[in-house]
């Protein structure tokens, strides 16, 4: 018997604004003038929270974070088209969705000083998970919140991020094929930033593209130009819907780039060019947006220096804040893993205060 073509994929690419800011007219979005502004509004909040981050960290008056800097075009767009019941389940770059979705400065400022009380949001109602440091199991808490909207017909969505290194993880694997089976309402936003630490994307996988991933668990996918909100905000909308609308989970690879060092504790100078990083920068979003804005007659040199100094205001009175001495107990943490008690968390509180007593008798 002759051999016989039984499937076909394809893996389309999405990009509308190009690097040097020019839109296509035929796929532009029809979105509208405020929330353009609106968008790059965040992203320029998002960036400047990342230079000001990095100084204080350089100062010692951080501790170690991981910066979004050239990553706002892919977490913000997707936070603004989120509605409020919908689940925000990130990774730890996605510093502009967090802030869209109503995370406070000072929160993002306590975590990364080593406070878990960072992640104790002031408004459970956020719905935005906490950082997952652990790559990958956030696709899995995604996938089980969204099987609980689906069971329960709530109608909200579970969105999850993850980066190109965390697709080699079980945990992606397994939570995209559970969402898939279930057709539960959930968007996984690959963040294809190039580099898991010092491991290229080229030696990462040897997939052609990560978007295709997700055809292998039989979900719709598109690979998108991640630099440019205008592509992931079109896709983004798409897969929303779709997921609302009882069509099950989506994946969206976003081609973007880290443009920082991985975390403040790296040094991407050991393994990547700084030929490679000027070419990247060439590409980034912020300067593309703002073009764009421009173009449309929205947006001009007054109204940028205006955004800076409020955004710096913004910036500025939150490290006040974050600065002020806390009352905060050395065991906080423990009251906030579950919503409700917990045996185990109850033993090891205890051991911890236990040992806690130890060192204070030991002065
Ligand atoms: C389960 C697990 N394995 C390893 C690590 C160490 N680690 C932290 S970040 C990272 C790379 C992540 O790369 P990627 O998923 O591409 O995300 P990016 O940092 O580029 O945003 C690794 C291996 C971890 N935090 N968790
Ligand atoms: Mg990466």
């Amino acid at each position: 018997m002759p051999r016989k073509q039984i499937a076909k994929f394809t893996v389309p690419f999405l990009q509308i604004l190009d690097e040097n800011g020019k839109v296509d007219p035929k796929l532009e979005p029809d979105i509208p003038a405020e929330t353009l502004v609106e968008m790059y509004r965040w992203m320029r909040l998002a960036r400047e929270l990342d230079e000001r981050m990095l100084k204080l960290q350089r100062q010692g008056r951080l501790g170690t974070f991981p910066p979004n800097t050239g990553q706002e075009a892919v977490s913000v767009p997707v936070a603004m088209l989120m509605e409020k019941g919908d689940w925000f389940a990130g990774a730890f770059r996605e510093l502009g969705g967090r802030l869209v979705r109503g995370e406070p400065l000072t929160s993002t400022l306590h975590y990364y000083n080593g406070w878990e009380e960072g992640n104790v949001l002031p408004d459970k109602d956020l719905r935005i998970l906490p950082t997952s440091v652990v790559i990958g199991c956030q696709i899995e808490h995604a996938a089980g919140l969204a099987y609980a909207a689906r069971y329960k017909g709530t109608g909200e969505v579970a969105v999850a991020f993850i980066g190109d290194g965390g697709t080699s993880e079980g945990s992606f694997h397994e939570g995209l094929n559970f969402a898939a089976v279930w057709k539960a309402p959930m968007v996984t936003i690959v963040q294809n930033n190039q580099w898991a630490i010092s491991i290229p994307r080229g030696t990462q996988t040897a997939s052609e593209t990560l978007a295709q991933k997700g055809l292998a668990y039989g979900m719709p996918v598109i690979q998108v130009d991640g630099n440019d909100p205008l592509a992931v905000w079109t896709a983004a909308r798409e897969a929303i819907d779709r997921a609302r609308a009882g069509e099950g989970p989506s994946l969206i690879e976003a081609v973007t780039y880290r443009l920082m060092m991985h975390t403040t504790a790296d040094d991407p100078k050991k393994y990547r060019s700084e030929e490679d990083e000027r070419c990247a920068w060439a590409k980034e979003p912020l300067l593309r947006t703002r073009k764009y804005l421009e173009a449309k007659g929205l947006w001009d040199d007054g109204k940028e220096e205006a955004l800076l100094a409020e955004v710096k205001g913004k910036v500025e009175e939150a490290v006040k804040d974050f600065e002020k001495p806390r009352e905060w107990a050395v065991d906080e943490p423990f009251r906030h893993v579950y919503g409700t008690g917990h045996d185990g968390i109850r033993e090891q509180h205890e051991d911890f205060l236990e040992n806690v007593r130890k060192e204070a008798d030991h002065g």
